[in-house]
């Protein structure tokens, strides 16, 4: 059984075994919560991800995909790196973003974490509506078979707290679900 916690504030001041990093294919930093993972965690993880590109990932991270890195100074075992998409207008398509959740939930797994924390993943620079990544992020997590027994959101502003505290909410009271089941 999987619970489910939302905190309001900054991911890199939590204690978890993995954080998951909003970050971009590159793979090399950025800013929000990729320069914030990058500044407080240190250059370890900075060296950890050049040798990925240098080696499986010479063009990048696809999107929707997640891999491990070491998490430096953060206290934390490892940083789990995922690409969001991009937000193409109304009508984007969910998957990319609901594969972020599940492929960095199956990286989890892989290492043996227990407690995961994951950012508002392509909220910020990347553009979705914050209700819609909310939606998915929860359904999605709801809906992986997973050995990780905390994941929570860790969520900066207050807006990306209440849409994700009204997921939460509408999943444990039995609100209609707006997606067709075994949809991403
Ligand atoms: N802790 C928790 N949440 C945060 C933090 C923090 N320290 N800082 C920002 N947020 P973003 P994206 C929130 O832009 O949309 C980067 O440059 C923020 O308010 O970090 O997936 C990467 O390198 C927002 O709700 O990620 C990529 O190029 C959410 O985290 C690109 O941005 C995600 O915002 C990825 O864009």
């Amino acid at each position: 059984m999987t619970t489910l916690t939302l905190v309001r504030g900054d991911i890199t001041r939590q204690s978890v075994d993995a954080i998951v990093n909003a970050a971009n294919s590159s793979l090399l930093g950025g800013g929000g919560v990729d320069g914030a993972i990058h500044r407080r965690g240190g250059p370890a993880i900075l060296a950890e991800c050049r040798a990925l590109r240098a080696s499986r990932y010479g063009k990048g991270l696809p999107t929707g995909q997640a891999v491990a890195t070491t998490a430096g100074d953060l206290d934390a075992r490892w940083v789990i790196h995922t690409v969001g998409p991009v937000y193409q207008g109304a009508g984007s398509d969910p998957s990319p973003l609901a594969s972020c959740h599940r492929k960095s939930l199956r990286v989890a797994d892989e290492l043996g974490a227990r407690t995961v924390a994951f950012p508002a993943i392509s909220a910020g620079a990347y553009g979705w509506p914050v209700e819609d990544v909310a939606r998915i992020a929860v359904e999605t997590v709801r809906d992986t078979e997973t050995a990780v027994e905390e994941v929570r959101f860790v969520l900066f502003d207050e807006r990306a707290f209440a849409a994700f505290a009204g997921q939460v909410h509408r999943l444990r009271h039995g609100g209609e679900s707006p997606l067709p089941p075994g949809s991403p």
